[in-house]
């Protein structure tokens, strides 16, 4: 990451573009995680590569999910494990959320690869290896979970999610937090809580609402939880992708 100078004006999507390619690499990343960021980083240029207002206000209503949440787990793929590794570590300890890796891809390389990967940033409990747990209505691969993770939690953050599973873990009655450049993608579409932002900055986003809201009474979080217009979140989100155009 040294060789990509930092007043370079497209420095973050160098910077994630190369992450993607080392995640690849090491094993992390599936193949088709290219392409993801490949559409990613489309978007994010549509949207201006910055947090739009809607997606501060998703991303303040995220952290009061969380704080709020009995059970809190943070869904990590091969993506958000090659993006943001420390950071999705540093937001499980501010909101005392799980860390479960569940992958599209499913292969128990991977799976090991991007626990170890969480490990060496500071993860001390990974789940997502036992897998004892099913979701309804998903084909076997993909609906693999915790039984003690995912499938017990209350609140779920699911970055780069795809479609199906979305749909499937909402029905679960779950509150789904989804992270997402795309606005038109299904997982945002059935989110309680879309956020139309590149990962690399909704993330330490949260945290710094998490901290922020750390004081704050159990009144206080449920109505930023209940001002948040998850419809309004989106048409905002594609309208400055319009206005972009
Ligand atoms: O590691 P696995 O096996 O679980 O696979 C992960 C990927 C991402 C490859 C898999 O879930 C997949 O193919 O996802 P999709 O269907 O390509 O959807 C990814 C979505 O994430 C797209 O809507 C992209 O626009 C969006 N996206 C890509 N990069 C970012 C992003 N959203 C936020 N921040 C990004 N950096």
């Amino acid at each position: 990451e040294e060789e990509i100078p930092e007043d370079h004006p497209r420095y973050e999507d160098l910077l994630t573009r190369h992450r993607i390619e080392r995640g690849v690499e090491k094993g992390i990343t599936h193949l088709q995680g290219m392409h993801a960021e490949g559409r990613g980083s489309a978007f994010d240029y549509l949207l201006g590569e910055e947090t739009i207002p809607s997606a501060v206000e998703a991303e303040r209503a995220a952290a009061a999910h969380l704080l709020l949440a009995d059970h809190p787990v943070l869904s990590i793929n091969g993506n958000v494990a090659a993006l943001v590794p420390a950071e999705m570590v540093e937001l499980a300890d501010v909101v005392d959320a799980d860390l479960e890796v569940n992958l599209f891809n499913r292969t128990p390389e991977r799976l090991e690869a991007i626990a170890d990967h969480l490990r060496e940033h500071g993860a001390e409990d990974v789940k997502g290896l036992e897998a004892d747990a099913r979701i309804p209505r998903l084909d076997h691969q993909r609906a693999k979970v915790d039984a003690d993770g995912i499938y017990d939690a209350d609140v779920v953050v699911v970055p780069l999610e795809d479609g199906d599973r979305a749909e499937a873990l909402a029905e679960m009655g779950k509150t789904e937090i989804v992270i997402d450049l795309n606005p038109l993608s299904r997982s945002p579409q059935v989110a309680e809580v879309p956020i139309v932002d590149n990962i690399i900055r909704a993330v330490p986003n949260i945290t710094e609402h998490a901290r922020d809201l750390a004081d704050a009474s159990g009144e206080e979080l449920e109505a930023i939880v209940k001002e948040f217009d998850r419809k309004r979140a989106l048409e905002a989100a594609e309208e400055r992708i319009r206005s972009g155009l």
